[in-house]
């Protein structure tokens, strides 16, 4: 299934796997880049140090292409910015603001640039400062997100840009990338479902909350405060909303999340922990090998598109 997406980036399946905090560490980067897809490191919020000594144990994992994702809220970015220009990663996808400060030095070093988005204009912004593509993610993901659904946002962007446009949130399988297809996306980004395979290098229980999700197991919290995050409802987002709601303060209930992605994916906490995960979670019913989610994805929508792989 080759697109503009396949050719530029040099992988085999136009699928890149998102670069989740905490969860996207080099053992599912390096997992996703063997399967044919682009495997993508996300360093979260998490310093240049970490970043380095991941890609140095990505490179001993694969010989395949991979990218780093940076969260530009992170208050390092400019220093994690700079390491990727450096180590010439093949990729950089950004999120959570516009990369715009990094674009030139990113460009420089040889590096494909491709931000995530989740509206037209920023799509737009990004394309004229050099973006090679974008990642246009619906409000269906889990994490941070913006309000657009998949569905309404992907052929605007494609309508609003010429460089390639690749479609996140609610896909998790062949009949989602052949959706997105059908849409105008030339490749798919997937998070939740890679988070809970076998690779993955996240707790039992983060993986378990998954599997067991139904369609409406996910809660946004933040909403009121600007800061939207998609998560599986537990006794923590519950209590969250309930304060929320009651109209306590962004820097009041910052205590009660903080370090929370953390006790969700190394200590598997299940009422204490953020278990971020998208609407698609109610479909992931199986734990697999990133391998098996890849080829049965691209099989199954090669045959619903009527072409080959
Ligand atoms: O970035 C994401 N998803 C994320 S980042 C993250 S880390 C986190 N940890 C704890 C609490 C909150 C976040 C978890 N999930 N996706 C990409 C994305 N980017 N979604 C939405 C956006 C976005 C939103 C606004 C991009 C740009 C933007 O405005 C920028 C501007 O300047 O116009």
């Amino acid at each position: 299934m080759s697109t503009r997406i396949t050719e530029l980036v040099g992988i085999k399946y136009p699928i890149f796997q998102g670069g989740m905090a905490w969860v996207a560490d080099w053992h599912i980067a390096a997992a996703v880049s063997n399967a044919g897809g682009l495997g993508i490191i996300g360093v979260g919020g998490a310093d240049e140090n970490w970043l380095c000594d991941q890609i140095n144990k990505c490179r001993e994992a694969t010989d395949k292409p991979f990218g780093v994702n940076l969260m530009l809220m992170n208050p390092r970015a400019d220093e994690i910015a700079k390491v990727i220009a450096e180590e010439k990663v093949k990729v950089v996808t950004t999120g959570a603001g516009s990369p715009e400060k990094y674009m030139d030095m990113w460009k420089k070093a040889g590096i494909i640039v491709i931000p995530v988005i989740a509206g037209v204009a920023l799509a737009k912004r990004m394309e004229k400062c050099g973006a090679s593509a974008v990642v246009a993610e619906g409000t269906e993901s889990g994490g941070h997100i913006g309000e657009a659904t998949t569905m309404a946002l992907i052929p605007q962007v494609v309508d609003a840009v010429s460089i390639p446009v690749i479609a996140a949130g609610g896909i998790a399988d062949g009949r989602g990338v052949a959706a997105a297809f059908m849409l105008g996306a030339e490749g798919v980004q997937c998070g939740t479902v890679f988070c809970a395979c076998d690779e993955v290098n996240v707790h039992q229980n983060y993986k378990d909350m998954i599997l067991k999700a139904k369609d409406n197991s996910t809660r946004v919290t933040g909403r009121s405060y600007g800061h939207p995050v998609r998560q599986i409802r537990n006794a923590l987002s519950n209590k969250y909303l309930e304060m929320e709601s009651s109209g306590v303060t962004f820097d009041e209930l910052e205590g009660l999340t903080v370090g929370s992605l953390r006790k969700a994916v190394v200590e598997g906490d299940k009422n204490e922990g953020t278990f971020m995960a998208g609407q698609i979670a109610g479909l992931v019913n199986e734990q697999r090998p990133a391998k098996v989610i890849i080829e049965t994805m691209f099989a199954d929508a090669a045959k619903l598109m009527g072409r080959e792989i």
